[in-house]
């Protein structure tokens, strides 16, 4: 284990020259002078546009359709509407959840914002104008917007077009063993229940979505640019759908600004500028704007929690359960490995041995946008900490016991990993007592609380929040897991050219979280080039070998893995040629950092540049090794990897005002090896302003019509600079047994780990007035009912 001190927690590597450590991202010259190249900076010669008619209603017939006058406006060149889309088969798609998805609407609208009807003009102005020309005649229909009456008898059907569906219910899911849990509830001395929300949430990246299609009738080839975080997995799902062969389907993602899941899946946009190029023959570009991205594509979370806890009266937890309702919108648009239709939700037995535990949870359709799996989430092990962690707070309280002892207590304890949890888990590695003492002491634990019972006695408003997590990151081990039966596997290909300097070409995708810095590392620790001399390819389906992309922190887990694998494959090659090099056997020669030497014989030694250079050049090489220094795999994953966190949050809450000043917050993580601390440090301070976000400003609420209230960043309201502490971090290295290089995923860790401590901070806050829970967002006004002694309005 590695300690820090507080606000300066980067290892002694800092600096070293070749492999992990503290490098500058290699990406940002680009990205500051602002020459990074995203979606809407494409311009291609005779590019058309696209804009997409979207439903004012959330649910309503679709009468007809009338695209007459749309199609007189000089500058249009196409309107497609569903009608025109089903007669190609094309008005239906799959989602990533196996559900389908239309592309425009034929039958119904169900979700205000979707997809009825595109244009494509000579320019951006004349496809938008030429939407309102478009006269769609719409039966509205009483739409589901609560989630807990979408299953009541007399609730509309939502899904009709769907064979013999006759109500909402969308799937039932269930881990862990009821039974066994019933009965340890039944002997246990304390029992606390309570319900809990994690409201419906929008990733919001800085750019929005779209795309730029291009099919060339000649070769019959398609080239895609999209926001997508998933280019090989984009491109076999088209041409399955669209009938096209897949090595005539080239998909690139550029540069992309921010993803944090809404770039998973395949939205109508991409499909209608598919289309539109088919159509025309011209390149076509689709944009979406803020309002679009806000109130169409992937959302997060909306789940309705009951949790239950069951302990001793000294605090030993016993047992977990719950029931969720989950609302997944119109369609199951959820991504997620098919086996888990509630991702990985099953990790909500959290940090902690206990003896039982149980789930059992229903999914329904409302009219609302499909999504589900989204915004750094783990595959809903944001759902899953949040209820865990704020369950322990709940008993905590009825305890009267201290959050961070009780905790303590009930740690999985080191000697029990690999820990297999209740629900068939099985964590890879954990220390986890280390992690939580080092957050204690960088926060200051006890005498934040002698100051807090200090100003109690004053009558102000301070409140000390903690939450434990374990994530579990890195799909999958492709027995179980796969997205639409494509396994989640990831090839990785390495090439080192005559002068020694090496390209390596990645499955995974960027966006924004320093591939180009942290993958060169890698290649650098493993093959002793300078990162800088390394060269990283990726978000091309040409260029790149076959893997299924950038979510659920799976890029170091899965492609990290690969690309050190790899790389040792080719220094595994360069230590023959070595052996030629230098005429002795293998086993007399040693690695270190860049050259292989002789054993005993220290000035005998070849560099890995010379190697690269025999490998190429003139001369003989060893019996049975061919020419060149390449090598090419596909990395299966073994396990998930398990990162855990401590974090600590220090809320004031002004009694007048009911307002929440996140004063401190004092993060630990621990994500094993730690290849570049910088970029860690960068991805725990986004995710922990995510966190900021969710837990007291962000929510997409609809009204009793349907209607989405949260379609702007007036009303969906991101957290800036203004409303976050100076984060303070601190870090542990608890290697991952089974990854090549020890390293666990990072990418996620903040979003999940943060809301509960937030959350059990401001309810901390709130003891006086004997509040257990309130729900997020926890803006002034629902603080004040709390305090009021009022439920949160829903
Ligand atoms: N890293 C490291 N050492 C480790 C683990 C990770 O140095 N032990 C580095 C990696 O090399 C990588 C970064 O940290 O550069 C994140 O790695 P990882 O945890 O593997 O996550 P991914 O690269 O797969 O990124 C996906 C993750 C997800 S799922 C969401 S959602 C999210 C997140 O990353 N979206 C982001 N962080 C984001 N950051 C930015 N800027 N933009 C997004 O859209
Ligand atoms: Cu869940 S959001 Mo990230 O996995 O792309």
């Amino acid at each position: 284990m590695t300690t820090a001190p507080a606000r300066t927690a980067f290892e002694d590597n800092d600096h070293k020259p070749v492999g992990h450590g503290r490098m500058l991202r290699k990406e940002d010259p680009r990205f500051i002078r602002g020459k990074g190249r995203y979606i809407d900076d494409l311009q291609l010669p005779g590019m058309l546009h696209l804009a997409v008619l979207r439903s004012p209603f959330a649910h309503a017939k679709v009468v007809s359709v009338d695209t007459g006058l749309a199609e007189e406006h000089p500058k249009v060149r196409l309107v497609v509407t569903g009608a025109m889309l089903a007669e190609k088969g094309l008005a239906w798609m799959p989602t990533l959840s196996n559900d389908v998805q239309a592309v425009l609407a034929t039958d119904k609208v169900r979700f205000q914002g979707q997809e009825v009807a595109f244009v494509v003009a000579e320019d951006r102005y004349a496809a938008r104008d030429a939407l309102e020309l478009i006269d769609v005649e719409y039966e509205p229909l009483d739409p589901v917007v609560d989630v807990r009456t979408a299953l009541s008898a007399d609730a509309p059907v939502i899904r009709d077009d769907l064979e013999g569906k006759t109500d909402n219910h969308c799937f039932d899911w269930e881990t862990g063993d009821a039974a066994a849990t019933d009965a340890v509830f039944a002997r246990a001395d304390v029992v606390v229940s309570e319900d809990i929300v994690y409201p419906r949430v929008h990733p919001a990246p800085m750019e929005t979505c779209g795309a730029v299609a291009d099919y060339d009738a000649v070769d019959g080839r398609l080239t895609l640019w999209s926001t997508t975080q998933a280019p090989h997995a984009h491109r076999t799902l088209y041409a399955i759908v669209a009938g096209l062969p897949e090595h005539k389907i080239r998909v690139v993602a550029p540069d992309i600004g921010g993803g944090f899941g809404n770039k998973v899946p395949i939205y109508p946009g991409y499909v209608c500028a598919i289309v539109g190029s088919l159509l025309t023959g011209k390149p076509v570009k689709w944009v979406e704007d803020r309002s679009e991205n806000l109130t169409s594509t992937g959302f997060a979370r909306d789940y309705v929690m009951r949790g239950e806890i069951a302990a001793t009266a000294d605090g030993r937890i016993l047992a977990l359960r719950t029931h969720v309702l989950a609302d997944h919108g119109a369609f199951n648009g959820t991504a997620a490995p098919l086996k888990y239709p509630a991702g990985f939700f099953g990790v909500f037995t959290g940090s902690y041995d206990i003896e039982a535990a149980s789930c059992k949870m229903t999914a329904v359709y409302t009219n609302k946008a499909p999504g589900g799996v989204a915004y750094a989430c783990s595959f809903r092990v944001t759902e899953a900490v949040y209820l865990v962690e704020r369950m322990v707070d709940c008993l905590a309280y009825e305890l009267k016991a201290d959050p961070v002892a009780l905790r303590r207590k009930n740690f999985i304890r080191p000697d029990q990993f690999p820990y297999r949890t209740r629900t068939g888990w099985v964590y890879d590695s954990g220390n986890y007592a280390p992690t939580m003492e080092l957050a204690t002491r960088i926060a200051g634990y006890d005498e934040l609380r002698a100051e807090q019972a200090a100003k109690r006695e004053r009558g102000e408003l301070m409140g000390i929040g903690v939450s434990f997590f374990t994530e579990a990151v890195g799909a999958g081990p492709r027995k179980d897991m796969d997205i639409l039966g494509l396994g989640m596997a990831d090839g990785c290909e390495l090439r080192v050219h005559p002068t020694g300097k090496a390209v390596v070409r990645l499955s995974v995708q960027t966006q924004g979280q320093g591939h180009e810095t942290t993958f060169a590392q890698i290649v650098a620790e493993e093959i002793g080039i300078p990162p800088q001399d390394i060269e990283v390819v990726h978000g091309d389906t040409d260029q790149t070998p076959f893997g299924l992309g950038t979510y659920g922190s799976r890029s170091t887990p899965v492609s990290g893995a690969a690309a050190a694998l790899v790389a040792r494959k080719v220094r595994d090659k360069a230590k023959l040629i070595a052996s030629g090099m230098l005429e002795v056997s293998v086993a007399d020669l040693e690695w270190s950092k860049g050259a292989f030497h002789v054993k005993g014989d220290p000035s005998a030694s070849v560099t890995i540049q010379d190697v690269a250079m025999r490998a190429h050049g003139a001369g003989d090489l060893p019996e049975g090794v061919e020419g060149g220094l390449e090598a090419q795999i596909c990395y299966n994953p073994e396990n998930l990897t398990y990162p855990h966190g401590a974090y600590i949050c220090v809320v004031d809450i002004d009694p007048g005002t009911a307002k929440v000043t996140v004063r401190r917050f004092v993060a630990v993580d621990d994500c094993g090896t730690r290849i570049n601390p910088m970029i860690i440090e960068g991805q725990v301070h986004g995710g922990l302003t995510d966190g900021v976000g969710m837990a007291l400003m962000e929510m997409v609420s609809f009204d009793e019509d349907g209607n989405c209230l949260s379609g702007s960043l007036m009303d969906y309201l991101l957290p800036t600079a203004l409303e976050v502490p100076d984060w303070e971090t601190g870090f542990t290295v608890t290697p991952s047994p089974h990854h090549p290089i020890g390293a666990k995923g990072i990418g996620e860790s903040a979003t999940v780990g943060s809301p509960p401590a937030l959350v059990n901070a401001v309810v901390d806050a709130l003891r006086p007035f004997g509040v257990r829970h309130a729900d997020m967002p926890l803006t002034p006004s629902r603080v004040w009912e709390a305090m009021q002694g009022r439920a949160t309005p829903p």
